[in-house]
């Protein structure tokens, strides 16, 4: 059927549907509108995880997944310490962004089926490749996980490392005994004090336990097998999809940064670059920041403040830091990696 839209019936409907569109376009949704408001970002972390979201004895936050909230409020802020940290358990996070307490939740949490199909949020990008693993006293003599049988394993309740246990001794056929502690740091405390023979989480969170809260790291070993893969993403209320977008493109933008060879040292002088996909990513052509309601320099002032990808990385959770983590799955895709941003185009 062909419309006719002569008629000022029609006519009237075309208006108002592309003043509606239009609308749509420039509305820059509720939560960056808020967060706008108030003149900060409020992220959820984790109570405590070294590398990924931890506070010092002055309260101030650091790690890979403090960096995306700092990256974040570079972003819609123009500066990455406009951030309130809300410190949540495993079980409280979810909650806590669908009550509206917290504007995303930035904390070590694994992108699966269930928690995205049919919930009030939604993943974003992927910001750590990892995967679930045991961590044991080496004095055990334990080489692998199938000599577990009849172990006491501390978890988490609330993580799907709850499930993936369950799930992976019945594989198996090996018995087990859960200990279910909420609070990590009594969970660590339980587990280094020998009340568990294993301690099963994400293997960065393995390493950060290991290197924070062993008396002596290299007494515990990580073992080679992995229960799961656990891609870490930023999550956010499914209701506000331009705040989805932003988020994940943020992630996308330190990614790309580091593809191009750009820096927290050198952007600066890639601000003029004859490159267009680089001029588009640092708003020197402008046109994604205004589609984000956002100023046009927002990727800028991220790269700016927090770096690139491998910045990021190498700060919090790298060879140089007590974690001493390989860049592994987490290298670029054209360094053997699975790190890969879709074009700023
Ligand atoms: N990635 C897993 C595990 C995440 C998780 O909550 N891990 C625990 C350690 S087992 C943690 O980091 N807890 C920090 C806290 O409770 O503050 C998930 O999303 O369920």
């Amino acid at each position: 059927m062909r419309l006719n839209f002569s008629t000022p019936l029609l006519r009237g409907a075309a208006v108002f549907a592309l003043a509606a569109c239009t609308a749509m376009l420039v509305h820059a949704g509720p939560t960056v509108d808020a967060i706008k408001k108030r003149g900060q970002l409020v992220c959820g972390v984790s109570q405590g995880s070294a590398g990924l979201s931890l506070a010092d004895s002055q309260g101030k936050w650091s790690g890979l997944d403090v960096d995306l909230c700092r990256a974040l409020a570079a972003a819609v802020l123009g500066s990455p310490d406009k951030v309130r940290y809300v410190p949540l358990s495993s079980q409280q996070r979810f909650p806590a962004l669908v009550s509206g307490e917290i504007d995303v939740l930035s904390r070590n949490t694994t992108v699966t089926s269930g928690r995205d199909a049919g919930q009030p949020y939604v993943s974003t990008a992927v910001v750590f490749y990892d995967g679930q693993g045991f961590l044991v006293p080496r004095k055990l003599g334990v080489k692998s996980a199938t000599q577990l049988n009849g172990a006491q394993v501390c978890v988490q309740p609330g993580t799907n490392n709850e499930q993936n246990l369950v799930d992976w001794f019945a594989a198996h056929k090996l018995k087990y005994r859960p200990v279910v502690i909420e609070n990590l740091v009594e969970l660590e405390k339980a587990f280094y004090a020998g009340r568990c023979d294993v301690y099963l989480s994400d293997a960065s969170t393995l390493a950060a336990s290991r290197a924070a809260r062993a008396a002596k790291a290299d007494d515990y070993v990580i073992l080679p097998e992995r229960v799961n893969k656990s891609p870490l993403s930023p999550w956010v209320r499914r209701e506000d999809g331009n705040w989805a977008d932003i988020v994940t493109w943020t992630v996308h933008a330190v990614v790309a940064a580091e593809e191009l060879g750009l820096s927290s040292t050198n952007v600066d002088s890639f601000l003029e670059s004859k490159d267009p996909q680089i001029r588009r990513l640092l708003g020197t052509d402008p046109g994604i920041g205004k589609s984000f309601q956002l100023e046009e320099r927002w990727a800028y002032q991220v790269i700016k403040s927090v770096g690139n990808y491998g910045e990021i990385w190498d700060r919090n959770v790298g060879p140089q830091t007590p974690l001493k983590l390989e860049r592994g799955q987490n290298a670029q895709w054209n360094k053997g990696g699975l790190l890969y941003a879709p074009p700023f185009q």
